[in-house]
């Protein structure tokens, strides 16, 4: 399989670079530098461990060894599978540093996700924890390895257990400590490791994004965002996932030698704890969670005053919760929308109230181009809703081994077609207003409808299924399936099961199953599953027999 690339335009990448956006930066020089300029600073905390940029600079030397010792080689694809722990930071800067590139997979996966991103990427290694969140990760790794043949390595953090043949990472490490192997620093452009879209048709799809590009977001959204060597960031969502790694995240803090800081849960009894014993200044959540959190700050005797930014991104806030935050938590509310192929949009610190609570804010650059079209592709005017398509100087002009997705994603003159449906607003502002296509955004997770459909196909008491997303008051939407069934009605429970027994992500079992004998007529006569979704959506609120 081809080594991922990613390229620009000729004449739009000697413009990016002429604007000061890439800067012949990689991730393994930063670190480098980082550890030069603040040495013996706490640049991670996370468990009982704390380590310096030096620490990490390095830990991070020798897992580059170690990986090209190990036989890997630069271009080859690494699946990281870790939760909110220091050695994520060892592993993929190691990875950066060795040319490898990491492929981010959530903790929330299982076998079945992680084995299409084995296949699709070219996986010959992959990374997890021994066990997170009552999950033992080495049952899936042994599945894997038996499923997937080129995944030839299986490094594990904490005890890699016995005649598994895996490695654990603090030999590994050490093996990396002692070897005198040189690796050869990546080329700014070169792309520095693949990140997963939300799936929203189908499956997921692999994003190559380079140093050049992501490291230009890290240093705009740092200055957007107010992120300083004094900051100190808590990454409480999963640390894979585009929004806390990168806006500007656990790496925009690192790149600008701030503190980050790992909590292991989102909760707010686990982050709230952190917050007070490390002066934490900043983080990100979803907006489900910082409902939890608003509630929680009511009632919490730990000491929230050193929280001065809370941002929200993932899925749609609403203005009416918006409107709570500065009184319930006593910080600033940045509205972050964005996507893990580029494009991301801050509200302002500054921005009036309205702005904040009204709109899902701005493109991070003044190159960034933001086209909103109706249906036929032509652009709606201005104020009026329509598709988002964009493209500029670090969203992706193709998705990594995937041409059928590449001609359906992107236009003919690059631009992304993000499926969103927004409106703009003077001064560039967007506000969200849903999605084009058929996926479930589950507070911030996304599900694709088309892939669990094709899930509760596969059972055999199921003869036609439909999934489509609900309003939900606190998930902001959650996932219905609607099923005909074949002989004998299934119960809703063995259908909830049945996803699960798939080996997919708890996230995507649906939240309700309803059974009809039948798609309506004006259901049944619709000629796409999009239309067939549209009207079993509208018709949802009339139903019985659900659960
Ligand atoms: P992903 O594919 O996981 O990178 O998710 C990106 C998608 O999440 C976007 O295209 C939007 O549909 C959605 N999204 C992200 N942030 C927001 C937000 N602040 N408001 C509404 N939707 C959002
Ligand atoms: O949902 C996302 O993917 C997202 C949200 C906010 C994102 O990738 C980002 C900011 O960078």
């Amino acid at each position: 399989m081809d080594r991922p690339e990613q390229s620009w335009p000729a004449a739009d990448a000697e413009r990016y670079r002429a604007a000061g956006y890439w800067r012949g930066e990689t991730f393994g020089q930063v670190l480098r530098e980082r550890a030069r300029q603040y040495g013996d600073k706490i640049a991670i905390v996370g468990g009982d461990q704390r380590w310096s940029y030096a620490e990490l600079d390095r830990r991070a030397d020798a897992m580059a060894r170690a990986f090209l010792d190990s036989g890997l080689r630069p271009g080859d694809r690494v699946i990281v599978h870790l939760p909110n722990i220091p050695e994520f930071f060892s592993v993929i800067f190691g990875l950066f540093r060795a040319g490898i590139l990491p492929l981010y997979a959530l903790p929330a996966h299982r076998i079945t996700e992680i084995e299409h991103f084995a296949v699709t990427g070219g996986a010959r290694a992959y990374v997890s924890a021994q066990s997170h969140d009552g999950f033992d990760y080495r049952t899936l790794a042994t599945e894997l390895k038996a499923r997937v043949p080129g995944v030839e390595q299986v490094l594990i953090v904490g005890d890699a257990g016995a005649d598994t043949g895996f490695t654990a990472l603090a030999d590994f490490q050490a093996r990396g400590e002692a070897s005198t192997t040189v690796p050869v620093e990546p080329a700014s452009s070169d792309v520095a490791f693949l990140q997963i879209s939300g799936g929203s048709t189908g499956l997921s799809k692999l994003i190559p994004r380079t140093h050049d590009a992501y490291i230009y977001t890290l240093r705009d959204s740092d200055r957007i965002c107010g992120m300083t060597e004094d900051s100190v960031f808590l990454g409480a969502l999963p640390i894979a996932h585009n929004f806390p790694m990168s806006s500007p995240g656990v790496l925009g803090a690192l790149y600008v030698g701030a503190r980050v800081v790992l909590s292991t849960s989102p909760s707010p009894e686990a982050g709230f704890a952190l917050v007070e014993r490390e002066s934490v200044t900043m983080t990100s959540l979803v907006p489900p969670l910082l409902l939890v959190w608003m509630e929680a700050a009511a009632k919490t005797h730990f000491k929230l005053d050193t929280l001065s930014v809370i941002q929200v991104g993932g899925a749609k806030l609403i203005p009416e919760v918006a409107r709570r935050v500065k009184p319930a938590l006593g910080v600033t509310l940045q509205q972050v929308f964005g996507m893990a192929e580029g494009l991301v949009n801050y509200t302002r610190l500054d921005d009036p109230d309205d702005i904040i609570i009204h709109t899902q804010g701005r493109p991070i650059s003044p190159d960034d181009e933001v086209l909103i079209v109706d249906d036929l592709g032509n652009p709606v005017p201005e104020g009026e809703t329509g598709h988002l398509l964009t493209r500029g100087p670090y969203t992706i002009r193709g998705y990594y081994n995937n041409e059928a997705a590449n001609q359906r994603s992107f236009t003919e003159d690059g631009y992304y077609r993000t499926g969103d449906i927004v409106k703009r607003l003077p001064g560039g502002y967007l506000v969200v207003q849903g999605r084009a296509n058929d996926h479930i955004n589950r507070a911030g997770e996304k599900i694709s409808a088309e892939e669990i459909e094709d899930h509760l196909l596969a059972h055999p008491q199921v003869f036609d299924a439909a999934v489509v997303s609900v309003p939900d008051e606190y998930l902001g939407e959650r996932s219905c399936a609607f099923i005909i069934p074949k002989g004998d009605k299934p119960r809703a429970v063995a259908i909830k099961q049945w996803i699960r027994s798939r080996g997919l992500a708890d996230f995507k079992v649906p939240d309700q199953v309803v059974f009809v004998e039948r798609f309506s007529e004006t259901a049944a006569g619709k000629i796409s599953r999009k239309e067939l979704r549209a009207t079993l959506r509208a018709q949802l609120d009339g139903t019985k027999d659900s659960a």
